[in-house]
């Protein structure tokens, strides 16, 4: 499943073990089949009256971008995520594991969008319009994990876990301006982390202080932007920068959930 890395085992990865991210191949068909499912999302949130994806969006206010776009409506649909599921599962062993598998989504994100049930796998796309504030602040994820512990917003995952990883998949628009960027080796510091109320509700920051020390270490990570996607570890600080194109930045993300002694 994953030709064209020489690794039996990401733990035999100095640099991912260091540097705590790597780029790993990803399965065209489903890139396809993501890709399509987004259109067809878009053209119908919208009224598909115009030909182009980044016009469509254009007849959406803001409000009603931020309400019709919530991630709960951005899962992708059985159809798309089994797929996805299924090779996932296939990057166990690559992984170091014995079970790889996602999470599923939240009773928060099921209340919000009905067509969601207890099953659906928690992997959705991003939009990040141009010149838009569709972007969050640097994070590391296991914050988000840690927010949402015993609150409507915690998934529920099919196996009991021992590591979190995540994957970023590049899709339409993604280039070196537009796409995820890592701080590398920020997943082994020691990180002033926080939480703050914000009217989307209680969400994780970082020290802004540490933040503006350290702006010189973000990178984007991806040199390509098809075929691939980034596996990053769950405390590594990254980000999604503003949108400075003319076209949609979008994206797929998923987070693995790894036993290792199953
Ligand atoms: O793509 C983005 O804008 C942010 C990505 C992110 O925060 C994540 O993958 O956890």
């Amino acid at each position: 499943m994953l030709s064209g890395v020489d690794l039996c085992n990401v733990r035999e990865s100095q640099k991912i073990m260091d540097e705590g991210f790597m780029i790993i191949p990803f399965p065209k068909h489903l890139t396809d089949t993501m890709i399509l499912w987004i259109k067809s999302f878009i053209a119908t949130s919208t009224g598909g009256a115009h030909a182009d994806l980044e016009e469509q969006l254009q007849v959406l206010s803001d409000a009603l971008f931020v309400e019709k776009f919530h991630k709960a409506f951005r899962i992708f649909p059985s159809h798309v995520a089994d797929e996805i599921a299924v090779w996932v599962e296939s990057l166990a062993h690559f992984l170091g594991g014995k079970q790889a598998g996602m999470n599923y989504v939240s009773l928060a994100e099921r209340m919000k969008n009905s067509g969601l049930t207890e099953k659906s796998w928690d992997t959705f796309w991003r939009c990040v319009r141009p010149n838009k504030p569709d972007v969050g602040s640097a994070h590391c994820d296991y914050q988000f994990w840690e927010i949402a512990k015993g609150t409507v917003d915690e998934p529920s995952t099919p196996f009991s876990y021992d590591e979190r990883w995540k994957i970023w998949i590049p899709l339409l628009g993604c280039n070196p301006l537009t796409s995820l960027q890592v701080i590398p080796g920020s997943h082994v510091e020691e990180i002033p982390i926080d939480n703050i109320a914000t009217k989307y509700g209680i969400k994780p920051t970082i020290d802004p202080e540490w933040l503006l020390k350290n702006e010189g270490r973000f990178i984007c990570p991806l040199e390509q932007f098809s075929g691939c996607a980034v596996l990053f570890h769950d405390k590594l600080v990254h980000r999604g920068p503003p949108n400075p194109s003319q076209q949609l930045r979008i994206s797929g993300e998923l987070t693995i959930i790894l036993a290792l002694y199953k």
